[in-house]
């Protein structure tokens, strides 16, 4: 394979072509079951599920692709016999820049577990030239660098030029009237053509492989210019170029300026109506008849388009838009199709990311979907009168046109028949208050299907030596079907077991240890408690709280003489780059490492690190050598979080609110095996609705520990890197503290220190780790796959 790949021997390849030629091996052996399973979805007339999403963060694939298709043993022997390893070999695959957080994994979970569930599902996303960014640190502060992931290419992707699709952006409408009929053209506008890339989704057992499809933006046409060319103005000549691929090269670009918005809603459609028009193709090749007549009525039962929050908010109302303007369907018969075949999940109450556009905006940029919106929002008030109109209240809230905005969640909803929210108490809230309206009117819409991530990655993967020990006691069978990780409950006595897990749990420190030094050159102490907090960085998560609680220990240790458990607090995530707040935390906690790692008063017994770059790849080292899972943002807040559930299956105790997913992880581990404090979400709407919370009681009742850490803030204690945080202790003092961090100081400070107590009897302490591991199974993807496989999708 290296020499056909390379033109070289396997001994004069490097790395990188041996890696390359490893990965099209695999990838030659999926493509070619995907075809027979595309057969068989053909003959058997399958169901297919879209599952359309802005981000799909799939991290490397190679490792995880060889243990799903039974191969990563033979293939770790035979890379040693030829003098390698799968390791080496492993190490040259990079993150694609196709996803951001925790909706973008969730996205990718997903995809394995429909795979390996045997449904045909199929990912629809955009491909991005330069991802999100590349994050480093500089003087503390996070600096964002171009992500060139594709510098060597992807070895899993195909380009498919012959299915490209046309999407066409501004133009003028014009009505065309004959015969008494009357119908719509769209003329003129910039036309683009979005090209496909498939990267093969290998399901466990190697039965189904599907496919991710990534669109990427080029010219319709090509228009050098090549008098420009010959007259030197290199830039000109193939700027239409260059403009027309600014669709698809940043994930989330910039929409803090108006270039930036349109390009993002640009983005948003571009990967809807590619998306439409791919599946069209193929349903009315499989659906035309003989007469040349196309069989619409099984459009709903043949095809699930699942909409992974409002981004795909157009996926209805492009899909209604071709079902009438090109396919000639008459408006209520299109209808019945669009919202049989779309569904919607709900991932965030934060109303800043329930996106709205101006009318204006989008009105100029995609005029034809636009009528069709305001269509679909004519009738929606229409039929809402007939039926409810003395509840103008409802309508306010529930219509999509609005105060000379689209909203893009009540958009979504409308043209869905299932809304559902990623966790219990998130669908809760959802139902109560921020879709309270939808739901009075229509409580059947909604459901709730908790999130979930695949085991074989995070788990199998990840943690080759807990895997190894969970093997060793209960058979592999868990990585096909994770509720059997029940039967380690017969271990929580068994001693052996338990110092087996104190090996493992040290061996993947040590490995973690190695990585942060290597990257941070801070050097962890494995002895210490590996306590983390990875993830998105914003201030509802509230990584504060958490840096507050190591400025009180180190101010405690190096003032009062106070020793607590040794430990290793470990930070890594992004900040949007235009978040400035977030941005300022992360250079707080990076100054605060600066003070605390370099004081020999503390340094024996805390460490701070700051793990740059949060991907998949590092993720993956982090949460195998975590032991205290920190997920501590403000409740109500955290629609579910899925690194809280990464952590329980790697045995790390959870220190968390009762928000999102932990409350369902708190009822399965049980309450003596994982660490709750803080404010409830009854307690923090109390607060919020009865304005009776005063940062500044909370400073007063306590100046020798919280009034010290504030102060802190602003005295200089650790301005030594770049400065003072003004504007961090402005959003505390003067802003009032939204987040609630100092109310919940001290209850999360205590807790933290009950944790440690628990520490030092190890036995405890793993028989407690274990039982989150043997209690994860239920946050398998698999599970909540089945769950949208049969309440919505109906397949
Ligand atoms: O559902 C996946 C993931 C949840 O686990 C997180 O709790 C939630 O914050 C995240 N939501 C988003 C929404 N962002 N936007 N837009 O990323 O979804």
């Amino acid at each position: 394979m290296v020499e056909s790949e390379v033109g070289k021997d396997f001994e004069d390849a490097d790395d990188y072509e041996r890696f390359a030629a490893l990965c099209n091996l695999v990838a030659y052996r999926a493509r070619a079951i995907h075809v027979k399973n595309d057969n068989a979805i053909v003959a058997q007339r399958k169901k297919r599920v879209f599952y359309f999403s802005l981000e799909f963060l799939i991290g490397p694939l190679l490792e995880n692709y060889l243990l799903n298709l039974g191969a990563l043993e033979t293939v770790q022997e035979a890379l040693e016999e030829m003098g390698t390893s799968l390791e080496r070999l492993s190490a040259c695959e990079v993150d694609p820049g196709l996803g951001n957080g925790g909706l973008g994994r969730l996205a990718a979970c997903f995809l394995d577990s429909m795979a390996h569930e045997g449904i045909a599902g199929y990912g629809n996303g955009m491909r991005y030239r330069y991802g999100l960014f590349r994050q480093v640190i500089k003087d503390g502060r996070q600096v964002e660098e171009t992500d060139n992931w594709l510098a060597k290419g992807y070895p899993w992707e195909v380009r498919r030029p012959e299915s490209a699709v046309e999407v066409t952006f501004g133009g003028e409408v014009m009505r065309h009237e004959e015969d008494g009929k009357y119908w719509f053209t769209l003329e003129g506008g910039e036309t683009v053509k979005a090209v496909p890339y498939d990267i093969p989704v290998v399901g466990y057992g190697g039965q189904t492989v599907n496919k991710l499809r990534i669109w990427s933006a080029e010219p319709a046409q090509e228009n050098f210019d090549l008098d420009a060319f010959n007259d030197g103005q290199y830039a000109n000549a193939s700027k239409f170029r260059t403009d027309v691929e600014a669709i698809s090269t940043i994930l989330y670009p910039n929409d803090a300026g108006e270039h930036g918005r349109i390009l993002r809603l640009k983005q948003e459609y571009l990967f809807v109506a590619a998306g439409i028009g791919s599946i069209m193709r193929t349903f009315k090749r499989e659906n035309t008849r003989a007469d040349g007549t196309v069989d619409w009525d099984m459009f709903p039962e043949l095809i699930a388009i699942h909409t992974n929050d409002t981004h795909p908010a157009m996926c209805g109302a492009e899909l209604l838009r071709v079902l009438i303007d090109e396919e000639g369907l008459d408006y209520d018969r299109a209808w019945d199709i669009v919202t049989r075949t779309i569904s919607y999940t709900n991932h965030t109450v934060l109303p800043e990311a329930l996106e709205k556009w101006p009318i204006d905006v989008f009105h100029r940029l995609l005029p034809r979907i636009y009528m069709y919106i305001e269509e679909i929002d004519r009738r929606y008030r229409e039929d809402f009168i007939a039926k409810h109109g003395d509840r103008m209240d409802l309508l306010c809230e529930t219509a999509i046109l609005w105060d000379g905005q689209v909203r893009m969640a009540n958009l979504s909803i409308i043209c869905s028949h299932s809304v559902n929210g990623v966790a219990k108490i998130h669908t809760d809230i959802l139902e109560r208050e921020v879709l309270n309206g939808f739901y009075q009117l229509d409580p059947e819409k909604f459901n709730n299907k908790t999130n979930g991530i695949s085991f074989r990655r995070f788990l199998g993967n990840a943690n080759p030596s807990y895997s190894r020990l969970i093997t060793s006691a209960i058979g592999d069978g868990w990585l096909d079907d994770a509720s059997e990780l029940h039967k380690l409950s017969a271990f929580y006595k068994d001693s052996v077991f338990l110092d087996a897990m104190t090996d493992s749990k040290r061996l993947n420190k040590e490995r973690l240890a190695a990585y942060i030094k290597k990257t941070t050159g801070v050097e962890l102490d494995c002895d210490s408690v590996f306590d983390v907090q990875v993830k998105r960085f914003h201030a509802y998560k509230r990584q504060l709280l958490n840096i507050f609680k190591v400025m009180d220990v180190y101010n405690r240790i190096v003032n009062w003489g106070y020793t607590p458990r040794p430990t290793s607090f470990i930070f890594a995530g992004k900040a949007a780059q235009s978040y400035t707040y977030a941005k300022e935390v992360i250079r707080l906690i990076n100054s605060v490492a600066h003070v605390v790692n370099n004081d020999p008063r503390a340094n024996q017994i805390i460490k701070v690190a700051f793990v740059p770059n949060f991907s998949v790849s590092n993720a993956e080292l982090i949460y195998p050598a975590a032991e205290i899972s920190e997920q501590i943002s403000t409740a109500g807040m955290e629609a579910s979080g899925t690194s809280n559930m990464k952590l329980m299956a790697n045995a790390a105790i959870t220190l968390g609110t009762l928000d999102g997913a932990n409350v369902e992880i708190a009822q399965l581990a049980g309450r003596d095996n994982i660490e709750i404090f803080g404010l409830t979400v009854d307690e923090v709407e109390a607060l919020k609705s009865s304005n009776s919370y005063f940062a500044w009681d909370e400073y007063n009742r306590d100046r020798d520990r919280l009034g010290r850490v504030v102060d802190e803030l602003i005295d200089g204690t650790f301005a030594g890197l770049s400065g003072n945080f003004n504007l961090i202790y402005d959003g505390l003092m003067h802003k009032n503290d939204a987040d609630f961090v100092l109310k919940d100081f001290h209850s999360y400070v205590d807790a933290w220190e009950h944790l440690g107590s628990i520490y030092g009897d190890q036995r405890r302490w793993n028989a407690m780790a274990l039982a989150n591991t043997a209690n994860s199974g239920f946050f398998s993807s698999d599970r909540t796959i089945r769950e949208y496989a049969e309440d919505i999708w109906h397949v």
